[in-house]
């Protein structure tokens, strides 16, 4: 065994797991933890676990986001046995530390936290079927009015000013400003395609200050593969990083989802000629995330849908090519261009739903 392996295995052994643990190895597709699946060989079979290394750097206050999650976890937990749902697999359990603190922190600073891990269900990293996408809309369109009631005073605020659309673009500014890898003069095509959009970076954060939308409990990461489909039934079942959920705005859940997966490409691909909203695509999300919020979106939520769509994917586009001028220090990358790829993508895609804006609107008017 390696020196990192039994590094790894000795993590885990921090933990509250059944079984002896049997393999640990990288997983998932996520850009912000380090994922692992760990298995464990117990009397009567395997059980597996998700370990995950905090990013720290982004996260802040580690205790004060477990403690969200924790909260989180249990409220979820209550609704859905009342609902006669299996808590089991439609929502994530915080597996302890031994001894029940909901985090490890190991000597060298890191900061790791396990979950059970939920089998015989998928996460998608592009929608294979229109039926999937419409089931993941539905679930969290549901996720959101099950949180409804939740005490959103008690929330801490993880990443402060994560969907702030604004402060995002004074973010942008800066880093153009101070240009500290010298990249601005290769991206100024992305640069004035972002700055001639000023207007519409206010416009969802403007009406949620005048009250004209409201604030609600959200998830505020809603990309495909943080939800997870049930193999066998095709539901959508369990609602996964919950690292960001914080007051915010239903148009941001449901644009965040729009923006990745009723995308004709991956939100890396080079050839911008395969990106494009798909319009059933588009059309059977905002059916089921409606239906799943339970009548709860109020008129100008639904009258604004198509604007949460594009200011989100702009908001997305801004956040990767400030991360490409600062040098590539908060997504994970794997080769240099990678955050200016994922850029040219996101703007790519708002010019597509600037082409087709009367189309969404008219899809989202049959709601109203
Ligand atoms: P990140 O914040 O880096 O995106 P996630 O919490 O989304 O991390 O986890 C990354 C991936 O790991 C997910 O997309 C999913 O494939 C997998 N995953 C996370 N939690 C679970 C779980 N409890 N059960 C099964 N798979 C999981
Ligand atoms: C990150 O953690 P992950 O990969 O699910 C990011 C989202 C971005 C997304 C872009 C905490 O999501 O905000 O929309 O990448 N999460 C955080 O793919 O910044
Ligand atoms: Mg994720």
């Amino acid at each position: 065994m390696g020196r990192e392996e039994t590094e790894m295995f000795r993590i885990v052994e921090q933990f509250e797991t059944k079984g002896v643990p049997e393999s640990v190895a990288a997983h998932g597709n996520g850009h912000i933890n380090d994922t692992c699946l760990v298995v464990c060989k117990t009397d009567s079979g395997y059980k597996k676990y998700i370990l995950q290394r905090i990013n720290h750097d982004i996260f802040k206050k580690p205790a004060e986001l477990m403690e969200n999650v924790v909260r989180v976890t249990e409220f979820l937990r209550r609704k859905i046995a009342e609902e006669g749902g299996d808590p089991e697999r439609e929502t994530l359990r915080v597996i302890p530390v031994k001894g029940g603190a909901p985090y490890y922190q190991r000597e060298d600073g890191t900061c790791w936290r396990m979950y059970g891990f939920i089998d015989g269900a998928s996460c998608y990293d592009e929608v294979k079927d229109p039926q999937d996408f419409y089931e993941t809309a539905l679930a969290f369109g549901h996720f959101q009015k099950m949180l409804s009631d939740y005490p959103a005073q008690t929330l801490h605020e993880t990443i402060p000013d994560f969907h702030n659309t604004v402060s995002r673009l004074a973010g942008f500014r800066k880093a153009l400003v101070e240009d500290a890898v010298h990249r601005a003069q290769e991206v100024q095509e992305e640069i004035r395609f972002v700055l001639e959009r000023e207007k519409d970076c206010h416009v969802i954060c403007d009406m949620l200050a005048e009250g004209k939308i409201p604030f609600r409990v959200t998830h505020n990461d809603t990309k495909l593969n943080n939800i997870m489909i049930d193999d066998e039934t095709g539901k959508a079942i369990c609602v996964i990083d919950l690292d960001t959920v914080m007051p915010g705005s239903a148009l941001y859940d449901y644009g965040d989802a729009i923006r990745f997966g009723a995308c004709t490409g991956a939100e890396d691909e080079k050839d911008l000629s395969k990106i494009s909203c798909d319009m059933e695509l588009f059309s059977v999300y905002t059916k089921g995330f409606i239906e799943g919020c339970e009548g709860s979106l109020t008129e100008t939520e639904i009258k604004m849908l198509p604007m949460g769509a594009k200011v989100i994917t702009l908001e997305q586009g801004i956040r990767f090519l400030t991360d490409y001028l600062e040098g590539d220090h908060y997504y994970k990358i794997r080769y240099p261009e990678h955050n200016l790829d994922r850029c040219r993508t996101q703007l790519q895609m708002v010019k597509d739903l600037e082409e087709k804006w009367e189309l969404l609107q008219k899809e989202v008017e049959r709601y109203l």
